[in-house]
């Protein structure tokens, strides 16, 4: 049977409520559920707030009450079929009488997956793919984290319209308006981690914390992402830095072979190993594991030039958000410094997948082109 109008504004719905998890659901989905009562009107709707907290078809299977029997659940992401931190979804679906459950994206957890047999299992009518591509964006991070193995990684920077980020004084103060800068908060509020090297922690000693009046996000809503400073020789990071304030937990990663004796009682550090051979740094690929170890699932890489080039060299920059100010300066230092590219036809291609005004600037967010497999021909 195919999908109702009624339960693809319902979907829409889910998915815009399943965004208002964003930021604080970590390691867990952002998810939205709406349910129809057998009418077709909404008897309820719920998001998943908190890890550990109530799934989101537990919050509107709340609210609908005894509407629910004989309704339809529209949902996300696939109802889990596990007890974790709460019981099954699929279940608590089938016990409060629902009789169809339309989800979005099909539930890519091993330790959840299964709900849609089990619902089809008790006389459930299942539809899956509803809207799945605005779902899947609108899960994109955590879907990368479960699909990878690793964190999703989102590139940030501020330039000028030639690319520099800052003018060949080192001064870089303020290159792009306000409202992109509260834009960048809203960014940081959203990501489990904000990641910088040692580079910008030196020029600029940032404090990396995601300030809530300026994310336009509710002061409740708001959860501090870990502050990450890649500081491969531990020569950086220095008591008195603003990223060592208790507004935040902080990780420091140094390679196993830096003297980090400094940085005891200071701040927590993650020893790693250094970047193969011909490149400067930590190796990028454990970092993510570190990271991804300690149930981070998304990444705000915010700079600098160096650590932003071994992160495309390692192919592990998942979504660029460019914010241009209309200005030029001629010399400095461009956004992106060696990523191991040195011809046209090894460029890293992108899809821009939204442009917007901010103030006078523009911000342009692209994602790598997906790679094709060439044709036979091309063999
Ligand atoms: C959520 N919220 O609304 C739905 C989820 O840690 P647990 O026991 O809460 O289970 C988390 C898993 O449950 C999660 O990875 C996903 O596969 C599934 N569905 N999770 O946190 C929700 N529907
Ligand atoms: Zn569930």
């Amino acid at each position: 049977m195919a999908t109702s109008a009624a339960e693809a504004d319902a979907m829409r719905r889910a998915i815009a409520l399943a965004a208002r998890g964003l930021g604080s659901t970590s390691p867990n989905p952002v998810v939205g559920c709406v349910i129809l009562d057998a009418s077709g009107e909404t008897a309820g709707a719920g998001w998943h707030h908190r890890a550990g907290g109530p799934h989101a078809e537990i919050e509107a299977l709340r609210e609908a009450g005894e509407r629910a029997r004989g309704g339809t659940a529209v949902v996300t992401l696939e109802p889990c079929n596990h007890t974790g931190r709460t019981g099954p979804c699929a279940q608590a679906l089938v016990d409060a009488g629902i009789a169809r459950v339309v989800h979005a994206v099909p539930d890519p957890n091993p330790a959840a997956t299964g709900g849609a047999a089990t619902l089809a299992a008790a006389g459930i009518d299942v539809e899956s793919g509803l809207l799945a591509e605005e779902a899947e964006a609108g899960n994109i991070a955590w879907l990368t984290s479960v699909r990878r193995g690793r964190p999703y990684v989102l590139w940030k920077y501020a330039a000028t319209l030639d690319g520099r980020i800052a003018a060949a004084d080192g001064t870089s103060r303020w290159i792009t308006s306000p409202e992109s800068r509260a834009d960048v908060h809203r960014l940081r509020a959203q990501a489990d981690a904000v990641v910088v090297g040692s580079g910008t922690a030196r020029t600029d000693d940032p404090q990396l914390g995601a300030r809530v009046r300026e994310s336009g996000l509710l002061d409740s809503e708001v959860t501090q992402p870990l502050r990450v400073v890649v500081d491969s020789n531990a020569g950086v990071v220095k008591p008195g830095a603003r990223v060592l304030d208790g507004t935040a937990p902080t990780l420091v990663a140094v390679a196993e072979d830096a003297d980090a004796t400094h940085l005891e009682g200071l701040a927590p550090v993650v020893r790693l190993p250094r970047a193969p051979l011909g490149r400067r740094g930590l190796s990028i690929p454990a970092l993510l594991a570190a990271l991804h170890e300690r149930d981070v699932r998304s990444v705000l890489l915010e700079g600098g030039p160096t650590l932003a080039g071994a992160f495309v060299a390692a192919g592990a920059v998942d979504r660029v958000v460019a914010y241009l100010a209309p200005a030029l300066l001629g010399a400095g230092p461009a956004a992106l410094a060696d990523a191991g590219i040195t011809t046209i036809g090894e460029a890293l291609r992108l899809d821009v997948a939204e442009t917007v005004r901010l103030g006078p600037d523009l911000r342009i967010t692209a994602v790598p082109t997906p790679i094709t497999a060439p044709s036979p021909e091309e063999n």
